[in-house]
């Protein structure tokens, strides 16, 4: 039932509006597939398209069983500047989420990613829309990068219509062209991501499925059932484990006999990457779709990143972890502080010009915030609780309810 309200709501296209991701030159061929994606033009910077060469620190990357990508990455003004925008409005988007449900507009569960920016931003711009992405139920970033506008997201965590889901999902469910939810149940979508590389796989496409986990969900048997049917088979599928150093409120370290994840797979090259710096995470994806594609099967990444907030809004993160480690983690490895001191110190752009992005980028998320809250919820009638389970055409006759009268008919 999942797989074919799933396919159902993929076939949505999305618009993405002023200030919309992926607008980057690494991208383009990737926006020329996708119809759905414009590109902005609302550029108000520096936008001559000069190239730049970035040279990360040595600690960007370990590795194991393989050599490391370069660490030279070339990069253009644009690019750089859209990947700033880009995680600019998924922190304001994730920030919006967090006043909305404190004010108890939002309901349910909710887990929000400040802090994590940098993995679903770096990820998005170094793979194409012919890709697959999949992920737990920490996923409004990546819906976002992925091709949902901020007020379908926003829409859908207050239960609106206009919501990606229909306003029938929540946080935890959402899916677009190429995004395969937004998972509750911790693991789930590993195998899930495994078979997706396998349908790649098997139509011929060029194309891979990066497949999101926890650090808490490394753990699962499911997990290595996929590694082993992913490198029996030489799948296209890049296993990503997002490292936050917390599942729920228990630590890595106490959760996990080897928490260098990245060597998880045993037969598996691994690659881990620093995941606050956005670069670092580009370089390092572009490597594992470009190992995939070249036909060595699966990798396994690790990016170490980290949560400001707690796991989900129902906690406040701060009786398993210090003030001072959140505080030293805000301040010493920002991801979109990173990549503004980087702009600034290349010369692509000025302070003004940076505070200029975060206003604008403020005044839109806002904009979405308040049209979202404005649309009206579903009908409250039954036929739209049957809409989304079958794609159209395919219906069974009946869908049998608890009792008679809640039976529903696809034929009516
Ligand atoms: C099978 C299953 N067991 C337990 C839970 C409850 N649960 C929700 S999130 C979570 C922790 C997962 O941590 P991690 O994989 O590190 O992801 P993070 O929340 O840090 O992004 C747990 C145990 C669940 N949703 N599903
Ligand atoms: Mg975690």
């Amino acid at each position: 039932m999942l797989r074919v309200s799933v396919s159902r709501l993929s076939l949505k296209q999305q618009t993405k509006p002023l200030l919309g991701s992926v607008a980057s030159a690494a991208t383009a061929k990737a926006a020329a597939a996708n119809t759905a994606v414009k590109l902005t033009s609302a550029r108000s910077l520096a936008t001559t398209a000069q190239s730049h060469t970035i040279t990360l620190p040595e600690h960007s990357f370990e590795t194991y069983k393989l050599d490391p990508p370069a660490s030279e990455v070339q990069l253009t003004n644009e690019e750089l500047l859209q990947m700033y925008k880009d995680m600019t409005i998924v922190r304001r988007l994730e920030m919006a989420a967090d006043a909305l449900y404190k004010a108890k507009k939002i309901r349910g569960f909710c887990h929000l990613s400040i802090g994590q920016e940098a993995v679903a931003v770096g990820i998005e711009h170094a793979i194409t829309k012919l890709d697959s992405v999949i992920t737990s139920y920490r996923c409004h970033g990546f819906v976002y990068m992925r091709g949902a506008s901020v007020k379908s997201i926003l829409g859908e965590l207050m239960g609106r219509r206009i919501g990606i889901s229909h306003g029938k999902g929540g946080s935890m469910h959402m899916f677009t062209k190429g995004f395969y939810g937004g998972n509750g149940i911790v693991g789930a979508q590993v195998p899930v991501g495994a078979g997706l590389a396998f349908a790649h796989k098997y139509r011929g496409e060029d194309a891979a499925t990066i497949t999101l986990y926890g650090d808490g969900a490394s753990n699962q048997g499911q997990v290595f059932e996929a590694f082993n049917m992913a490198k029996l088979w030489n799948l296209p599928c890049i296993f990503a484990c997002e490292n936050n150093k917390y599942g729920m409120g228990t630590s890595a370290a106490r959760s996990s006999a080897l928490t260098d994840y990245y060597k998880r797979g045993q037969y598996i090259p691994g690659l881990k990457i620093n995941g606050m710096d956005v670069v670092a995470v580009y370089q390092g994806t572009k490597f594992a779709k470009e190992w995939t594609s070249s036909g060595k099967g699966p990798i396994v990444l690790e990016f170490e990143t980290y949560r400001y907030g707690g796991h989900s809004m129902s906690d406040p993160g701060t009786t398993y972890r210090t003030r001072a480690e959140i505080q030293h983690m805000r301040s010493d490895s920002d991801p979109i502080s990173g990549l503004k001191n980087r702009l600034l110190s290349l010369n692509i752009s000025t302070e003004e010009e940076l505070k200029k992005v975060d206003k604008e980028a403020r005044a839109y998320v806002d904009k979405e915030v308040a049209e979202a809250e404005a649309a009206p919820p579903p009908e409250a009638e039954p036929k739209i609780l049957f809409e989304d389970v079958y794609v159209p055409g395919t219906e069974i006759p009946v869908l049998r309810g608890r009792i008679p009268q809640e039976n529903w008919s696809f034929t009516k």
